[in-house]
């Protein structure tokens, strides 16, 4: 048994995610915290809402909300979600919580101790009419290159150049629409990452063998580039306050931590906020202090976060100079498209977590998303895609066989497991089959190459099919009724397996299998390779009842209605 710390990148509080966030981040690392528990495993998985940061402050002024009331709300809108998607965090919590500020507080008084932190004056727009520095963003006027009325202060929208807001010809406040705008000179902390450059290569050099290519390579353009100083403060309401003990003035001033310096924080931080809901039986520190090699931990993300969770986080990990945990494994992802294209949040294009799951229930995008995540390359979602894999592997391969299995044998042996006759020569085949595609499955879940684990639970099913078109019971039955009880009670073996090692993927389908057998709902311990060949797990006399249809088969008037609300053409 060992203890696995497991991470997913944090979701941005401004909005509800769509399926591409998910398939990159929490869906794999709940599969994989739970094929771990399964295992026997101590695991802990934990995830928040990263709630800093301008974009928080703009949702909220758009909905006309204080950011704090925003935040709260906009978090519980996205648990609600998780839990649809019966995602088992043993924690979720919020980055804006009183131990993230504490523990983020922490290592910047820890790395200014050390000389990583240095106060540098920079200039920056200011307006009088609201009484405070203006971020980037909160400046909007006209692109000197396209001419758009609209463009922000980092980034003009229409022509998408990057910008800088002295560059705006009419420069406004965003939030009053003063026109009264000054640059004067403020002050902000600044991260001397360039000083960790040197010790960060050697920790990424140590480590990135282990990590997959995606993850190392993305390390390593990075520190070619190589690390700059960053300002790590902002002029935001909204943030974790600099600490007046070590910065009166810019406290005074109401600077923040930049979202990007707590959010990773705030793994540590959402691992507190669990330990001090039960402080006597958790302890967070066991997970996250001095404990290099006691603990395994697991991050998962999209690509585009890689970056931060290479270089920098671990950078401010060891500019603290605190045995803190750092990362062991980086599971990185590419992109999920819709039909090619992107999928947007602002431009509400592709589908959307909370949209999915009015469609159909968890276990339909769950397996879906695994097996066809985007793990070597990008992978698009299409309705037509979508439909075929559930009509074919969730509704034909697994779920007709489990109802198929369980009614006929009721309606020919009643309620109970029939017993038949010693296993023979096909039984014997099928239990090295079932073994050894076990085996692959194990494998590949143990190599977070979900894909692939997916493809051999997927096999497992099909091997049963198998079994049961050659056995063929419905014909058995005329002429070997000790024969075709055999076999049943073979499928209902097979039918118990995949109750046990599907649970990772489809947990729902899982529990309604297992309670076929009048097993507990809870999560199932392993199947062992000899369990596996013998196929004897539930005995003959085992009461059964048939539960309702597994996975309703999808139609073609289904794939019309979804591509016609969705939209289904190229992107
Ligand atoms: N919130 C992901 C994003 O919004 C970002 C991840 C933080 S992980 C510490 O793109
Ligand atoms: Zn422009």
């Amino acid at each position: 048994m060992a203890r696995h710390l497991i991470t997913s990148a944090l979701p941005y509080i401004n909005g509800i995610k769509h399926l591409g966030n998910m398939v990159g981040s929490m869906l794999p690392a709940d599969v994989y915290s739970r094929y771990l528990r399964q295992r026997g495993h101590d695991v802990l998985y934990i995830c928040a809402t990263d709630e800093h940061g301008t974009p928080a402050e703009l949702a909220a002024k758009e909905q006309g909300l204080p950011v704090d009331e925003f935040c709260a709300q906009a978090h519980d809108a996205q648990k609600a979600v998780y839990d649809g998607f019966a995602l088992a965090f043993d924690y979720f919590g919020r980055s804006s919580s009183p131990e993230n500020r504490e523990i983020t507080q922490h290592f910047a008084r820890k790395l200014n101790e050390n000389g990583f932190i240095e106060e540098r004056a920079i200039r920056q727009v200011y307006s009088p009419a609201d009484g405070r520095f203006l971020p980037d963003r909160y400046v909007e006027g006209t692109c000197p290159h396209c001419g758009y009325d609209k463009a922000r202060g980092d980034q003009c929208e229409n022509c998408t150049r990057v910008l800088d807001p002295t560059d705006l010809i009419n420069p406004r406040s965003a939030i009053s629409g003063s026109t009264d705008l000054e640059v004067r000179e403020t002050k902000h902390l600044f991260l001397l990452q360039s000083k960790l450059q040197h010790e960060v290569e050697e920790w990424v050099a140590r480590h990135e063998a282990d990590w997959p290519q995606l993850a190392a390579s993305i390390a390593r353009k990075w520190l070619t580039e190589g690390l700059h100083d960053r300002a790590i403060t902002r002029d935001l309401d909204w943030g974790v306050p600099v600490p007046a003990d070590t910065w009166p003035e810019l406290a005074a001033e109401g600077k923040v931590f930049y979202v990007w310096f707590d959010a990773p924080i705030e793994y540590i931080g959402a691992t507190k906020e669990w330990a001090d809901q039960d402080p006597e039986n958790r302890d967070w520190k066991s997970w996250w202090y001095d404990v290099d090699t006691q603990v395994r931990y697991t991050e998962f993300m999209a690509k585009d976060n890689v970056p931060f969770h290479t270089v920098m986080f671990p950078a401010t990990e060891l500019g603290v100079r605190e045995p803190w945990k750092k990362v062991d494994y980086v599971k990185a992802f590419n992109w999920l498209t819709y039909y090619g294209g992107k999928f947007s949040t602002s431009q509400k294009r592709g589908v959307f977590t909370d949209q999915a799951l009015d469609i159909l229930p968890a276990d339909y995008w769950r397996y879906f998303l695994i097996a066809n995540a985007p793990e070597s390359d990008d992978s698009s979602f299409t309705w037509e895609h979508f439909t075929a894999t559930v009509n074919k592997d969730l509704a034909d391969t697994l779920g007709n066989f489990v109802n198929r299995v369980l009614s006929f044998s009721r309606k020919r042996f009643g309620d109970e497991v029939p017993a038949g006759g010693l296993p023979g020569e096909a039984e014997a085949k099928l239990g090295e089959e079932i073994a050894a595609l076990l085996a692959e499955y194990e494998s590949q879940m143990e190599a977070l190459q979900f894909r692939k684990a997916a493809a051999a639970l997927r096999a497992l099913w099909s091997a049963g099919n198998s079994y049961l078109e050659e056995k063929a019971p419905w014909l058995e039955i005329k002429t070997d009724k000790d024969g075709a009880a055999l076999t049943l009670r073979t499928a209902m073996n097979l039918i118990h397996l995949y109750a046990v090692v599907s649970e990772p993927l489809i947990p729902a389908t899982s529990a309604a299998m297992r309670s076929a057998f009048g097993l507990p709902a809870d999560t199932a311990t392993w199947v062992t390779s000899d369990e596996a060949k013998a196929l004897a797990s539930v005995p003959s006399g085992t009461p059964f009842t048939v539960p309702p249809v597994l996975f309703a088969k999808l139609t073609d008037e289904d794939l019309a209605t979804y591509k016609e609300r969705f939209g289904g053409q190229e992107g």
